[in-house]
């Protein structure tokens, strides 16, 4: 509930400033990072071109059929203001290729321009939201092989790398738009069931349609490439696995994207946070909860989120790590689901913040005394700043939050069925 941190947070404060943490600094950071929310979350990855009707295809699966998707730009913009409303802090939103109004004039994704996206570019400047971009290489009939950039067939990744272009043109022009740079992130679900004739032959054609891709430097785009493990129906071969993708990203200087369910289960995507920075212009987390595979589950505070927010706040890692939501679940509240991963992820990131940095360097080496630290300062009362910090931001505390994303849900349902 807001209103009540009053005396628990002075309480607070105190107990962090022992333990040489400004817990009123931990809340100016916190406000100052926005988080961009995943617009595909608000209809089941289905875009607004009438392409998706089977489901996205790609190697991806939705989970789950409660009613009241958005179907259009109107009902999807209200979902975000609402969505947005429950979140504290001021945010991002980051839309797919499907999202644009091409197809309204006939327009395929190898003919898409700028201006398909004047509606989300007024959205933005009037609601203030930068907006973050990604071409879509899936739900389309000339992506049903699975194959895109590395298609064999010459005609079809000339499509693909024309899109590809193409959306860097948009992200542009939406950097443009929002006075501030707009991250344009590649993924491709490019693999197959069996095993290739020849995996070299394919990645091959990846890197060729890339360099194509990334030929131009374009003002205001911050470039990102998405690997993946393996994906539903392709699980034998990942053209853009982890080692290609980072690879490239050094040579080419892009950002690879860390999608945290892309990998080995017990793989930890926080270490390789601090790995990568010295050779990469910045990393891209897709934050994600992948539940025994590439689930997609809306993320809570656990140890994953928790081990990576640690990293991305530490002084070298703001403002070159990018934090993103990558999920799609309708087995939840679409809304609610929204706000409770971008909450989860504020949570992780306040009690990275309240932790005693300083002081567990100087313990670095003596193991149990470390611990003995870390454990105290983990049980110190952070729900105290979390509550200051809802109050500052002006947002709502819980129930209010859960009840308003019921209340939002109920209501949407009845109108969109
Ligand atoms: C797929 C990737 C990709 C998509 C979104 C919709 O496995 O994670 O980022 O989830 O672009
Ligand atoms: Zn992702």
């Amino acid at each position: 509930m807001t209103g009540c941190a009053g005396g628990a947070y002075e309480v607070a404060r105190e107990r962090y400033a022992e333990i040489g943490v400004s817990s009123d600094d931990a809340i100016k950071v916190l406000s100052n990072m926005r988080i961009t929310l995943p617009c595909w979350q608000l209809d089941d990855v289905t875009g607004f071109e009438g392409f998706a009707g089977q489901g996205p295809g790609g190697g991806l699966a939705v989970t789950g059929r409660r009613p009241g998707r958005a179907r259009c730009f109107e009902e999807m913009t209200a979902d975000l203001e609402a969505a947005l409303s429950l979140i504290p802090g001021r945010h991002r939103v980051g839309l797919h290729a499907m999202y644009g109004s091409h197809a309204r004039r006939g327009a395929d994704r190898n003919e898409m321009e700028p201006g398909d996206f004047e509606d989300w570019m007024a959205w933005s400047r009037d609601r203030g939201v930068p907006l973050d971009f990604n071409p879509t290489l899936f739900a389309h009939p000339m992506a049903l092989a699975g194959l895109t950039l590395s298609s064999p067939d010459a005609s079809v990744r000339g499509f693909w790398i024309e899109h590809a272009k193409l959306c860097r043109m948009v992200a542009g022009a939406l950097a443009r738009n929002q006075g501030s740079p707009c991250t344009n992130n590649l993924w491709m679900p490019d693999g197959s069931r069996e095993p290739p004739a020849s995996p070299s032959a394919s990645r091959s054609l990846l890197m060729e349609s890339l360099d194509e891709v990334f030929s131009e430097r374009l003002e205001g785009v911050l470039d990102s490439l998405e690997s993946k493990l393996f994906g539903i129906g392709l699980e034998s071969f990942t053209a853009c696995s982890h080692e290609l993708c980072i690879a490239y990203c050094v040579e080419r200087g892009v950002m690879p994207c860390l999608d945290m369910g892309h990998f080995h289960p017990t793989e930890s995507v926080a270490d390789k946070v601090s790995a990568l920075l010295p050779f990469v212009p910045g990393i891209l987390v897709h934050v994600s909860r992948g539940v025994r595979w590439d689930s997609d589950h809306v993320p809570t505070a656990d140890d994953a989120l928790r081990s990576l927010a640690r990293e991305a706040v530490r002084p070298g890692a703001i403002g070159r790590v990018h934090l993103a939501l990558d999920f799609f679940d309708a087995s939840w509240n679409r809304v609610g689901a929204m706000a409770s991963g971008a909450r989860s992820l504020q949570r992780a990131l306040l009690s990275a913040l309240l932790e005693p940095r300083a002081l567990l360097e100087t313990l670095e080496g003596s193991h149990f005394e470390a611990s003995a630290a870390a454990e105290h300062a983990g049980e110190l009362p952070h729900g105290a700043v979390w509550e200051r910090f809802l109050e500052t931001e002006g947002a709502p505390g819980w129930p209010e939050w859960s009840e308003a994303a019921a209340l939002y849900e109920k209501r949407a349902a009845a109108e969109r069925g």
